[in-house]
């Protein structure tokens, strides 16, 4: 292949956000949009980190990873694949997607050895961490980097459907497998303000990305390869060297357990069928929405109680229940793999509770953790109930801001072992990214060791609401729920949060206004800005939410979401700890109603936004 220098100019706005540069898929249509942020991330690394590399490319199969414009000819041949069910499908993956292509082209063009691609382009984010730090190739070469393509728990698809935003996304991840810290993507946005042009291996043939295998070509700096190869075999492997599969083939095989798992049409349903059901032995029935699609269904692929309906509705959840007994467990995913959702039988585990709960029970229950844990972590709006274990359990404990690049640095600087946030994120230093099949595997992990003695017998089972319950008479409750305000006018929430900022410069003054509000709530004890500096590089983040803190543990946080592609998306978080063991059964929104009204005239959130109730309550 040939190089070609393409000149370009600097298109605004391309400012990587908590996880990577996520835009409408109409912004990333824009000539030279994607080409301008690859090179301003192969100008942010390091020569070695690019020349002679191996970098894996790869997402959660989104619309415009892939573009039926590309096809060859209508004539062509179309490639026949066998899904997760086994059903054939009709796809036109043999046409490589444009995005990957495009990347895989200046990839070469930028001196790159070699190039990863996960078969039909499917890789989740937490698989894409695992094999940057896992994976050999053939010659024994081992990734440097990733581009990974996906907005994640964003909807996505060619057109909006109901005025919903439908996104694409793009992040880079380092050679430890996690996202790129500040330092880099403050970088890569500084390289995408001056960018002139970028080489191009334009001429560069399309390589068949449903095939596992390597094209190797030839260009003016030497050897280039292209290898596709299915993610699973090595994530697999990685989830067998940590969790006791026996013993959750035996829980699942036992008639009192049932299970469901709703991939919510994301790239996770391209994992769950050969673990749930070849390794451990579930039905095929427990699957729900397994079939990745580039639209997701339609549906906005983010595991919580609003978007996961249909599984909620099986579960025993929703007004629209389905009917029959509903399953003793369920789970489900976002778009790119990493998030989880925890569901007992009419029952919902909040994430903020099921970090506490993997973390009491780790060493017990799972292998990997037989030796004890290095220290725990949490975001800073995510509630106390992992801090209260790491207390109980005198475990290290830091409190990070919102987004994963933060755990990386404590987990490679042997720190932590657990660690998870508030939005449905858990994992642990097994990768660099949340891993949402790891957190079930972790749930079901402690139910197999919570019915060890029992599950041959008629004892009744330990349920995952058994769990929960027991936990909170350990350690006490914390009650905790987020009001997200999407597609705010981004002035007018910048305004909610400069004000919020200048209350907090008279606490007698806030707790002024708290009284006149409700007088039945504790004292404000302090309240700020929250900033992080992180203990392994000294490194200092501002601004990362703002924070009322409670004489009685009590907190409300403010935030402005960096994830969302259209207006502003404010976050409220809301928590309160029930030590009494008398008072802990209580309906949480109910709990919570005193503080919810605190935080909703304190922030003056209907006059800021003119909205009277939040999009999504979780
Ligand atoms: C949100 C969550 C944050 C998470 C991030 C990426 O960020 O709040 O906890 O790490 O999404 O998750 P924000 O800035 O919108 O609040 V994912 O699964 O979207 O990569
Ligand atoms: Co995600």
């Amino acid at each position: 292949f040939k190089v070609t220098l393409v000149s370009t100019s600097p298109i605004d706005g391309q400012k990587p956000g908590t996880s990577g540069l996520r835009k409408k898929v109409k912004v990333f249509k824009q000539p030279n949009y994607l080409e301008n942020f690859v090179q301003a991330t192969f100008n942010a690394l390091t020569p070695e980190k690019v020349k002679g590399a191996t970098l894996v490319v790869s997402g959660d199969g989104r619309y415009y990873s892939k573009d039926a414009v590309q096809m060859i000819s209508k004539y062509a041949p179309v490639t026949y694949l066998v899904n997760v069910k086994g059903f054939v499908q009709v796809s036109l993956a043999k046409y490589a997607p444009v995005t990957y292509l495009i990347i895989i082209k200046m990839a070469a063009a930028n001196g790159v050895r070699r190039v990863w691609v996960g078969k039909n382009t499917l890789m989740s984010t937490p698989a894409v961490s695992a094999v940057i730090r896992e994976r050999s190739g053939a010659d024994g070469s081992k990734a440097t980097g990733a581009f990974i393509l996906t907005a994640s728990h964003n909807p996505g698809g060619p057109t909006e459907v109901r005025s919903v935003s439908v996104d694409f996304g793009i992040k880079y991840n380092m050679e430890n497998g996690g996202p790129a810290p500040e330092s880099i993507t403050d970088k890569i946005y500084e390289n995408t303000k001056t960018i002139k042009e970028y080489p191009i291996a334009e001429d560069l043939p399309n390589v068949d990305i449903s095939a596992v295998g390597v094209t190797s070509f030839e260009g003016p700096e030497g050897k280039f390869d292209v290898e596709v190869f299915d993610s699973a075999d090595d994530y697999v492997k990685l989830m067998k060297s940590i969790f006791d599969f026996e013993s959750i083939r035996k829980l699942l095989s036992s008639p009192q357990f049932t299970f469901c798992y709703d991939a919510l049409h994301g790239v996770a349903g391209a994992y769950a069928h050969r673990i749930f059901v070849e390794e451990l032995g579930a039905q095929e029935s427990a699957l729900l929405n397994c079939v990745p699609k580039e639209d997701f269904g339609g549906g906005h692929p983010d595991p919580n109680l609003t978007y996961a309906k249909e599984l909620v509705a099986r579960m025993g959840l929703s007004k629209s229940d389905t009917g029959g007994e509903p399953p003793e467990f369920g789970a489900a995913a976002d778009g790119d793999a990493d998030r989880n959702m925890i569901l007992g039988k009419r029952f919902f585990v909040t994430p903020s509770d099921s970090v506490a709960i993997i973390a009491a029970n780790a060493i017990e229950a799972i292998p990997y953790f037989s030796s004890g844990l290095k220290g725990v972590a949490r975001s800073m709006p995510t509630s106390a109930a992992l801090d209260v274990v790491a207390k109980s359990l005198n475990l290290k404990f830091f409190e990070v801001p919102t987004g994963w690049k933060f755990f990386g640095n404590l987990m490679d600087a042997g720190m932590c072992s657990v660690c998870g946030e508030e939005s449905f994120g858990t994992g642990s230093d097994h990768i660099r990214e949340k891993d949402g099949i790891w957190a079930v595997l972790a749930w079901m992990s402690i139910l197999a060791h919570k019915n060890k003695d029992s599950i041959d017998g008629d004892t009744k089972l330990v349920t995952v609401e058994d769990i929960v319950r027991q936990h909170w008479a350990t350690y006490g409750r914390h009650y905790y729920t987020r009001y997200d305000y999407e597609n705010v006018d981004a002035g007018k929430a910048k305004e909610l949060m400069e004000h919020l900022v200048k209350l907090q410069s008279s606490i007698p003054e806030v707790n002024k206004i708290v009284k006149g509000i409700r007088s039945d709530v504790a004292n404000v004890s302090s309240a700020d800005e929250f900033e992080y500096k992180d203990p392994v590089d000294g490194s200092i983040s501002k601004h990362q939410g703002i924070r009322y803190l409670f004489e009685d543990g009590s907190r409300l946080v403010f935030r402005l979401s960096g994830t969302g592609s259209e207006g502003a998306t404010i976050r409220l978080y809301i928590e309160q700890y029930e030590k009494d063991a008398s008072k802990i059964g209580r309906e949480s929104q109910e709990a919570l109603s005193p503080l919810v009204e605190i935080a909703l005239k304190l922030s003056k959130m209907e006059e800021f936004t003119g909205r009277s109730a939040p999009t999504v309550i979780t």
